[in-house]
């Protein structure tokens, strides 16, 4: 009852979870996929007018590109992702390190990809898809099998269904939203539950309240006691549910107070975009896991199939070139299972992580041969051992100004080695 009353900060969980045995697999896995697919996808980023002209977009392409209702509902009757592979997407997934996948299961355009009993609109029910397949239940099988949990994006916003917009009805849209939460926990039991479009709505007296994510996250953990939320649950900037999310962002420090996750695209957009080439470099890549990890936080990286249901090809090469960086010589130990180092200050050179008595800290950016690596420390540090991942070479270790100097032997370490593993002095 008090927990309610709410406030920032409030978590309706029963439990903290920032040490619960219930988010230990979130904590632990650190890097997951989102995949934004929908009805949306079928249009591949590019709306035709009527007057021939095209406006550009991905999955806010109905909104921003003003589609009307039937224009959309008709593009969407011939949606047909037969290519979709969900077995080749996980695998995808777990060959770049990846070890949960975010499926949106409902978008603002309020299209369900699960064959939802609340309305028609979803793929089972009005597109062109083989009526026999099931995407969820096919990630679900897959998922399991690989080893690899599942969760689900639902936006709380919803552009299709008339009840919502109009604060007269929005109970019935809630009582169907609900429905369509309880279809998908006794469906496809998701481990993590990712909402959104909390955060601004065309309703008038924009309903979703706090006390409307206070409930929803009650309803939801008496569905199942095991699951993590994030906090888009509720009213923006308050933190409900188990982390929170900063967008297309990396906090520039780490954050105290709670769990929290990145999300981000690998070009500009969610859905697929044909017209969106604007790729970021493996190395971007590896160096924002880098920094998110060294910060304290998860990384969800984010794939857009395209119409058919296939995974764009310069996705697939740029999450494959993360899965051999995090293969490395057990470079993949700054990330799984990491927590931001506290103990020293974050380098202008890398971003500094640590699990249990070894630090990690990823080099961005290597000093010439013979020259030290500064790491300025915020308390004690004893270092009882310190060598570059990857090409074994040794690192001088001394007392410098404000911190240690770090000095990687012989020539300076190739790119790829780019982890310093620092052995501490075993906390007693
Ligand atoms: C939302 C969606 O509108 C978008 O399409 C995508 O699904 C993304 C992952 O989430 O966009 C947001 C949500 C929250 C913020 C910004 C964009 N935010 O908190 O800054």
């Amino acid at each position: 009852v008090a927990a309610a009353a709410g406030g920032p900060g409030t978590n309706h969980a029963v439990d903290d979870p920032f040490t619960s045995e219930r988010t230990s697999w979130y904590r632990q896995d650190k890097f997951g996929m989102f995949i934004h697919f929908g009805a949306y996808s079928n249009l591949e980023g590019a709306y035709t007018r009527p007057d021939g002209s095209v406006c550009e977009n991905a999955e806010w392409i109905m909104r921003q590109c003003a589609i009307p209702k039937e224009a959309y509902e008709k593009q969407a009757a011939s949606f047909d992702p037969a290519q979709f592979d969900a077995k080749a997407v996980v695998k995808a997934a777990k060959d770049a390190g990846q070890r949960y996948i975010v499926f949106t299961s409902k978008h603002h355009d309020g299209y369900t990809m699960w064959p939802t009993k609340q309305n028609r609109w979803n793929l089972r029910d009005h597109s062109s898809f083989d009526k026999r397949r099931d995407l969820l239940a096919e990630l679900k099988k897959e998922s399991d099998a690989a080893g690899i949990k599942l969760g689900f994006y639902y936006s709380i916003w919803d552009w299709h269904d008339p009840d919502f917009a109009d604060p007269a009805t929005f109970p019935r849209y809630k009582k169907r939203m609900y429905a369509q939460l309880k279809e998908l926990v006794d469906s496809y039991d998701p481990a993590l539950f990712w909402f959104d479009g909390e955060w601004d709505t065309d309703n008038p007296v924009n309903r979703w309240s706090r006390r409307d994510g206070a409930e929803l996250e009650t309803y939801l953990r008496e569905l199942n006691p095991d699951l993590v939320i994030n906090n888009r649950v509720g009213k923006r900037g308050v933190v409900e549910g188990d982390f929170g999310t900063p967008e297309q962002e990396i906090p520039d420090a780490p954050v105290a107070g709670q769990l929290w996750e990145s999300c981000m695209t690998l070009n500009d957009s969610w859905g697929y975009a044909a017209h969106d080439t604007h790729w970021k470099s493996a190395g971007r890549l590896v160096r924002n896991l880098n920094d998110v990890a060294g910060r304290g936080g998860n990384f969800l990286l984010n794939i857009g199939p395209d119409r058919l249901g296939r995974v764009p090809a310069p996705s697939l090469d740029r999450l494959a070139a993360m899965g051999r960086w995090l293969r490395t010589a057990g470079q993949g130990e700054s990330v799984y299972g990491s927590e931001a180092a506290g103990l020293v200050a974050e380098p202008s050179w890398g971003s500094v992580s640590r699990k249990g008595d070894k630090l990690y800290a990823a080099v961005h950016e290597w000093p010439g041969a013979g020259k030290p690596l500064h790491l300025k420390t915020e308390a004690p540090v004893e270092v009882t051992g310190a060598r570059v991942l990857g090409s074994g070479q040794r690192v001088a270790v001394a007392p410098a100004g404000d911190g240690l100097d770090l000095t990687p032997s012989g020539t300076a370490p190739a790119p790829a080695s780019s982890v310093i593993e620092l052995s501490l002095k075993p906390t007693p």
